[in-house]
């Protein structure tokens, strides 16, 4: 093993909601004691992360006056300073007040929109303050139980005008922000809009400024869903949306579970973090995730450490089946080339286009070949359990 102490460069955050996270369930009250920023801040600078992101009012409470605002805001920059630790990403809380129970950016009231809209600038100025490059959308009041009051169409609309609002105050304002949907199949609200990574990216397409909007995947999300959360981020990289993403975990089919990184799904991890690495993103890993409910403060710190552990222990496995020569011989087998047949398919052209078509082709042979994926997979199940080492 070589060193597993997580340093700032590798960009591992943690939100203020995650490791502050006291347990609460829909039904049990909270088992831990809430912390204040900068305690958590002096801890998880002491872990090795690199940095926080935060909802505006899980630095400022809903209720503060301007001038406890500042307050606040100016010693929590203290904090920063002193430990080191980036604002990564900053986002609003449109979700705990009952004003946003049937939505926030998309209700049907449009006092409640107002109210949101007004909400989400006060927390971008209060992001761009803080340093933060990434501001996060997740619309977990955005969406309906009943479809009777006809909302799914024009909460579109309306989303698309507040983020499209969003965007021009920021760039008015001369912020550096990048923005970054984040989709969730249902939880809190029956159904949520822009429910998978596939959705988000085919949404942004109609906004205004579609470079200025990404994605922030979370593992959880796509699980509940039952897809594929590797694959789910391989296209929002192809499509060069990868802003940010949550990293966690999750068993399928059940409740949003925001489960330590790699606690449930081990080769999905090992796939992401292989892919998150190879292909060189350079933003955020920050995990979106809590201790177990049946934690107390020592545990949390656990649950945090162990993040961080099961990433970097995931990478030097990548490494690890980079370089190792039976895998790569597997690999190598696996993909068959043909250069003449590359050439023929690479572009359209009409002489390629008649000369395909006149190619004739050994079907038998082809359905014949076994690919060798249980060997390639199985090395890899060994790799991971360190019988390769
Ligand atoms: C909330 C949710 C997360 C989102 C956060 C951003 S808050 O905890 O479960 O998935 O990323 O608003
Ligand atoms: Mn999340
Ligand atoms: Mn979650």
């Amino acid at each position: 093993m070589t060193n597993l102490e997580p340093r700032p460069e590798h960009h591992f955050t943690f939100g203020l909601w995650t490791v502050g996270n006291p347990g609460r369930d829909p039904f049990g009250e909270p088992t831990r004691r809430p912390m204040e920023p900068r305690y958590m801040l002096g801890h998880l600078a002491e872990l090795g992360a690199y940095g926080v992101s935060l909802h505006d009012n899980d630095l400022v409470p809903i209720d503060t006056s301007a001038a406890e605002h500042d307050r606040i805001v100016a010693d929590f920059a203290r904090g920063l300073q002193e430990t080191g630790l980036v604002v990564g990403m900053a986002t609003t809380n449109l979700f705990t007040h009952p004003a946003f129970k049937d939505g926030a950016l998309t209700s049907a009231d449009a006092r409640v929109r107002a109210y949101a809209l007004h909400k989400v600038l006060h927390a971008v100025d209060l992001g761009a303050e803080l340093g933060a490059g990434v501001f996060v959308f997740w619309g977990g009041r955005e969406g309906a139980e009943v479809d009777a009051g006809g909302n799914a169409l024009d909460g579109l609309a309306r989303l698309r005008d507040a983020l499209n609002f969003v965007e021009a105050y920021s760039r008015d304002q001369g912020y550096d922000l990048r923005f970054a949907l984040e989709p969730k199949p249902n939880e809190p609200r029956g159904d949520l809009y822009l429910p998978t990574v596939g959705s988000a990216l085919g949404f942004i397409t109609t906004l205004d400024r579609p470079d200025a909007f990404g994605l922030n995947p979370e593992f959880a999300h796509e699980t509940m869903a039952g897809l594929n959360f590797v694959h789910a981020v391989a296209q929002a990289l192809d499509a060069g949306k990868l802003f940010h993403i949550d990293l966690n975990d999750q068993k399928m089919g059940r409740f949003d579970q925001d489960l330590r990184f790699g606690a449930e799904n081990l080769k999905s991890a090992f796939f992401l973090v292989k892919l998150l690495e190879d292909a060189g993103y350079e933003g955020m890993r920050h995990f979106d995730a809590h201790a177990l409910r049946t934690e107390d403060e020592a545990g949390v710190w656990e649950f945090a450490r162990g993040c961080m552990r099961t990433y970097l222990i995931l990478l030097e496995r990548a490494r690890q089946f980079d370089a190792d020569p039976e895998i790569q011989a597997a690999l190598e087998a696996y993909r068959v080339g043909d250069q003449e047949l590359e050439e023929l398919t690479r572009r359209y052209s009409a002489e390629r286009a008649r000369a395909l078509k006149e190619r004739s082709f050994d079907r038998e042979a082809l359905g014949a070949r076994g690919p060798g994926l249980e060997r390639l997979d199985q090395l890899t199940v060994e790799l991971l359990l360190g019988a390769r080492s």
